[in-house]
């Protein structure tokens, strides 16, 4: 059980059931009506932890089973992806949409291919969509959807011709008014290429279907760099809160994509020192920090060559290669979980605390499992959960759908203003929801403020 919550005998509401016994029945009635979907029941206990006291005194949202009705997607598809591999072969994978909540805006999430994508672990990640989606203060609701498709050692016709099957299918549902997918692990600008070709050909249409597009023909500057970026501009808001800033930091990053380049990318401008990347073969260390000529080697690594991590020691053999270990034995002030959900769990966290670490601000979504949360919360560490530090990536595709509706292209100073913008924002949020006895509780207050817009958003809409 999280430390979120308030344990004491509930007063209001007039019953003297605790809110852990409300929760557990709670849980109780999602698993029942969603069985074998572990990482979805575990994303719905945390937002149930935190909001449930603010439910028990706001009787309106009992009252509109709001809880109940947040917590069943509005609808899934699932179909058969059929394609050719590069031999001639027929291959079958499975391809999902997830449209939770469009009650503040078109259904939008990002699309992961990867071979673990199942239904539950979707569920979890549309279900985070909707309640960061909220936070951003943009007209977005929350999906996401994808295939377990294995993008690694595919070549680039084989990874066309799977996109361009999926589409197929998947453009019956999309649009640019009312659900817009994006990149998440194993889906960027190429992928998202591939797609948006085949959404024209079959709808005829050049509409903002798709955010995270290449410049040429729709995307936003930033929008590649925005989710990185967007979690050090929270760490930073978190620092500044009690007087403190990124600059000087050691910081151990997970992940090696997209999230982690940009993270480490703005990292090293602030004046932090990020010292490890890792995949899931392993973890490289770096003790002189990764600096920007580093990064780009990185980059070029990974989004080119398509290679592993572990190539980083030989380039740079001052470099250590941990193999199959992640990165949080490495000492730090600052951890960067931008790899995949339940990288870090309760002994991580006791040796990031035991380490002197005072900042977790996490890129990926769900990164930290429930019992390194409460080591958190227990030793006052500043954590950034992923819902709130990572709304960077979708605030700037929600940008990308303002400018695709505008025909217009900003510059990048003026979406990476708005971006910092949205995160100060967010940050604002949490501590006016979160804060008690004069330290702010992060998720609570994200998980309330984002609860509250689309709940209010409900009720106003009727009963559906
Ligand atoms: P990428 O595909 O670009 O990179 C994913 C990275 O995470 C790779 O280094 C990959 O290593 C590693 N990884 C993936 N699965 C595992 C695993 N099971 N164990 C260890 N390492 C793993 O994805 P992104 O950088 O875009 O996404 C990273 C995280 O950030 C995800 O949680 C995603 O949901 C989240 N996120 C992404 C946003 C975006 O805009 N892209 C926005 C908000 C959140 P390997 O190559 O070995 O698989
Ligand atoms: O998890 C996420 O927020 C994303 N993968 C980005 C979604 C988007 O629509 O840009």
């Amino acid at each position: 059980m999280s430390a979120v919550i308030d344990k004491e005998p509930r007063v209001k509401g007039g019953n003297s059931s605790t809110y852990e016994q409300d929760i557990t029945k709670f849980m109780e009635m999602v698993v029942a009506r969603s069985p074998g979907e572990p990482e979805f029941h575990q994303a719905v206990k945390e937002v149930v932890e935190s909001v449930l006291p603010y439910v028990m005194d706001h009787q309106i949202y009992q009252e509109h089973k709001i809880l109940e009705r947040l917590t069943e997607p509005d609808r899934i598809f699932t179909f058969r992806v059929a394609w050719q591999d590069d031999k001639g072969q027929v291959q079958v994978n499975r391809g999902y949409r997830i449209e939770f909540s469009n009650a503040i805006g078109p259904y939008k999430g990002g699309l992961r291919f990867h071979p673990t994508v199942y239904q539950g672990l979707l569920k979890f990640l549309a279900f985070e969509q909707v309640f960061k989606n909220s936070l951003t203060g943009l007209p977005m609701g929350g999906g996401k959807g994808g295939s377990n498709f294995d993008p690694k050692g595919k070549s680039d016709g084989e990874v066309m011709r799977f996109c361009q099957s999926f589409m197929t299918e998947l453009c019956k549902y999309i649009g640019a008014n009312t659900d817009v997918p994006a990149g998440d692990i194993g889906v960027g600008g190429r992928e998202i290429g591939y797609l948006f070709g085949q959404f024209k050909r079959i709808r005829g249409t050049f509409e903002g279907v798709l955010t995270g597009k290449p410049m040429e023909f729709g995307g936003s500057l930033i929008r590649p760099e925005a989710t990185g970026y967007g979690a050090l501009y929270f760490a930073q808001n978190m620092l500044e809160h009690i007087g403190d800033s990124m600059k000087g930091k050691i910081c151990t990053c997970s992940g090696s994509g997209n999230v982690a380049q940009y993270a480490t990318e703005k990292a090293i401008e602030m004046g932090a020192k990020v010292v490890t990347l890792s995949d899931s073969g392993g973890t490289i260390y770096d003790p002189d920090g990764i600096n920007t000529d580093k990064l780009a080697w990185v980059m070029d690594l990974k989004n080119v060559k398509r290679g592993r991590i572990s190539e980083y020691v030989k380039k740079f053999p001052k470099a250590e290669y941990k193999a199959g270990l992640r990165p949080w034995g490495v000492k730090c002030d600052v951890a960067l979980p931008c790899a995949t959900q339940n990288e870090v769990f309760k002994d991580d966290a006791e040796t990031l605390v035991k380490n002197g670490c005072k900042v977790v601000s996490e890129g990926a979504n769900m990164p930290s499992v429930p019992e390194a949360i409460d080591v958190y919360l227990k030793h006052g560490v500043l954590y950034g959960l992923g819902k709130a530090a990572n709304a960077g990536g979708v605030a700037v595709s929600g940008l990308e759908m303002s400018q695709n509706s505008l025909r217009l292209n900003w510059t990048r100073k003026e979406v990476d203003d708005r971006l910092k913008g949205i995160m100060k924002g967010i940050h604002e949020q949490c501590v006016e929801y979160g804060t008690e006895n004069g330290k702010v509780n992060y998720p609570k207050g994200a998980n309330i403020a984002g609860f509250k817009k689309v709940a209010d958003a409900l009720i106003s809409q009727g009963v559906h």
